[in-house]
């Protein structure tokens, strides 16, 4: 059966990004609990910092789950990209993902690799990053692995990376991986830019895909644009994906709209 998360962000720069709640933890886990989500999806600035927090406490006061945890702060706040020209960069960015991929593990958590997958230039040509970046997916995946949890890369659309836009891209990335433990996380929000059809792209991920993204056509709460559902429910029915839907979408008007709106969609959608 799908679950639903709400995500939440801890991180200062991403103030103005498609998270559901901001900076107060203890609030989000409390409305997240009150509308009926499942888990939370947790934005941080670090491991270090996840591993600060009343994580476990909250979370069971709530009976909520960490569905995954993003890594994105490393190129927000830090500028670290899996394809970095610079060798010590990509270090970097691999340590950084590590600790959060550590940390997010103690509360059953995948990690995300999205913007930190980084982008193909004039200085590193499209070969040499794609072989960094499965390089670093391949060894990121294995200390997932041994923590006991999958890693997720997701696409995304064209005007945030080159790497992989598509769901097709992603599989065609992951298979030469010997590592099994990296699946793709289909944000609804890219594949509705990039995918000839969305329900097609969900097909291409198949048994790929690890996590959903689930929002609207305009990036806001599943219900406030014009995105069609009913051939994403039947995409996901017949791959028979039973992750988590998890809203990762602006808080227009505002949080509680946002939260309470995309659970009217999901309840619809798949109860
Ligand atoms: C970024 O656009 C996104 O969709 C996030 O989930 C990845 O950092
Ligand atoms: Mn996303």
């Amino acid at each position: 059966m799908i679950k639903s998360a709400v995500t939440v962000s801890l991180v200062e720069q991403a103030r103005k990004g498609p998270f559901v709640f901001h900076d107060d933890l203890p609030g989000a886990c409390k409305a997240a609990a009150e509308i009926g989500f499942d888990a939370i999806e947790l934005f941080a600035p670090s491991g270090a910092v996840i591993r600060s927090l009343p994580l476990a406490q909250l979370l069971q006061e709530h009976g909520l789950k960490l569905a995954a945890v993003g890594t994105g702060a490393g190129m927000v706040v830090h500028k670290l990209s899996l394809c970095d020209a610079d060798a010590g960069r990509r270090h970097e960015a691999v340590e950084f993902i590590r600790n959060i991929i550590s940390a997010g593990a103690e509360h059953g958590a995948p990690a995300i690799i999205g913007s930190m997958q980084g982008k193909w230039d004039d200085v590193v040509h499209r070969e040499t990053a794609i072989g960094y970046l499965r390089d670093a997916l391949q060894l990121l995946g294995d200390h997932a692995e041994r923590c006991g949890t999958i890693l997720l890369y997701e696409p995304l659309n064209r005007y945030e990376t080159n790497m992989a836009t598509t769901m097709a891209a992603g599989v065609e990335l992951l298979k030469p991986l010997a590592s099994r433990n990296v699946r793709l996380l289909a944000d609804l929000f890219h594949m509705s830019i990039e995918e000839t059809s969305i329900g097609g792209g969900l097909r291409d991920g198949g048994k790929f895909i690890g996590h959903v993204h689930f929002v609207d056509s305009n990036r806001q709460a599943a219900g406030r644009g014009h995105m069609d559902y009913a051939p994403i429910v039947t995409a996901l029915r017949e791959i028979q994906y039973n992750g988590y839907a998890s809203v990762e979408a602006f808080p227009i008007p505002d949080s509680l709209t946002t939260a309470r709106q995309t659970m009217v969609t999901f309840q619809k959608c798949f109860r």
